[in-house]
């Protein structure tokens, strides 16, 4: 009778009820380490397998129509255009609401699939810790020439800041038309507003949330409060270290919908994911907590900074569109729960 008890209680534990399916459990978390302690070897490794994507041919794509206004799936496109695609389909869906955070976990972990499975990638997903880099972000070390191994440096006019060194600069991307790759490093990258108001501190200097300062605020503020805590990463006015790194670095990261054209993409969302684990870990009252809504409203972004309308739960659905299977926010609340599993390395 206990004997049996025990089993009800030991399968319950193993058996994830919403999917219906047994969750394995997290024995031996995969590494994300920081994109600088990967070494030659293992940067190549990562950048290989990213041009590797871009030159697959696009599959097939089921976007939720979340966001209005989506140009045609272009059948000519590559795999990662449809990585693209999928982060455009979830504009409006996936920032400033509740899923914000939950969604981009899921996307990394989709992409770090894609790389593995179409491309061999031996690594795991990686990341940028740009608190390492904020006192001078337009020279990090990693924006360096090398065909190989660098993201590139920053290009001029001269190119219509088009990538013109580096890994990337011959890639050709086909949204929203067909282009190479542009970055447009600015400072003060708030003066020109980008929503239907203007910034609220247009001299403000994107680096200034970028500090290791930053980052233990953070990670050690806002206990058991979720909302504050996303809030904060946005920032008000959305003037905060998500966006500043977005509309820093500028060109095709800088566009809300597009910016995964340029891979520097995942590892800044490789870095925002790292704080929020970081937050998760720094007190049990952060560890399963969610909160925010489904609802993007970014004409009172202030008064709404998580979203509008029905709340999101554990419940709640995160769409890969075809490019990865869906899942619901529970599944990733916890990057060691089973559903996924891995640390970052510091
Ligand atoms: C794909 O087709 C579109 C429309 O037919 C064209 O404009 C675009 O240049 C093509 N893209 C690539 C990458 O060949
Ligand atoms: C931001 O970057 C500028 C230019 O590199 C630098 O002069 C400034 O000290 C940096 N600010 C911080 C807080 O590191
Ligand atoms: C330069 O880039 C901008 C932004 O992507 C684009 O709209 C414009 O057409 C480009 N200009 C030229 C001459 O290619
Ligand atoms: C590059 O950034 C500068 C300064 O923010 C801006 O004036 C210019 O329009 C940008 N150009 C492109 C093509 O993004
Ligand atoms: C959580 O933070 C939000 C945003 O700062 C704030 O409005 C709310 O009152 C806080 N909730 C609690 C319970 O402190
Ligand atoms: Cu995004």
């Amino acid at each position: 009778m206990i004997g049996l008890l025990i089993l009800v209680l030991l399968c319950s534990n193993i058996v994830n009820l919403s999917s219906g399916m047994a969750t394995p459990k997290c024995t031996k978390p995969s590494l994300r380490r920081e994109w600088r302690t990967l070494g030659y070897d293992g940067q190549k490794a990562f950048i290989d397998a990213i041009k590797c994507l871009s030159h697959l041919p696009h599959e097939s794509l089921i976007p939720t129509g979340a966001t209005p206004g989506l140009p045609p799936i272009l059948t000519n496109s590559s795999l990662y255009d449809d990585v693209v695609y999928v982060h455009m389909d979830a504009t409006n869906s996936a920032h400033s609401t509740g899923l914000f955070l939950p969604w981009h976990r899921l996307y990394l972990h989709t992409m770090e699939g894609l790389l593995k499975k179409k491309c061999g990638y031996k690594g795991y997903m990686t990341y940028w810790d740009w608190t390492i880099d904020s006192h001078n972000i337009e020279h990090a070390p990693l924006f360096n020439a090398d065909p190989v191994i660098g993201f590139g440096t920053f290009p001029d006019a001269s190119t219509n800041f088009s990538l013109s060194n580096g890994a990337f600069h011959d890639i050709i991307r086909a949204y929203p038309l067909a282009h190479h790759i542009q970055r447009n490093y600015t400072l003060k990258s708030w003066q020109t507003p980008l929503f239907s108001w203007p910034f609220p501190l247009p001299q403000k200097e994107a680096n200034s949330t970028q500090t290791p300062a930053e980052y233990v605020k953070i990670t050690t503020s806002f206990i058991g409060n979720f909302t504050a805590f996303q809030y904060y990463m946005d920032g008000y006015g959305l003037q905060g270290m998500h966006g500043a790194t977005h509309t820093s670095l500028g060109g095709n990261i800088k566009d809300l919908s597009h910016s995964p054209n340029d891979p520097i993409f995942f590892l800044h969302h490789g870095q925002l994911d790292r704080v929020w684990a970081a937050w998760q870990a720094h007190h049990p009252r952060n560890h399963n907590t969610i909160a925010g809504f489904v609802v993007q409203d970014l004409d009172d972004f202030d008064a709404h900074p998580l979203g509008t309308g029905m709340p999101v739960t554990d419940d709640t659905a995160i769409y890969m569109a075809g490019i990865g299977p869906d899942a619901k926010i529970h599944d990733v609340l916890s990057t060691t729960g089973g559903y996924l599993c891995y640390q970052y390395a510091t």
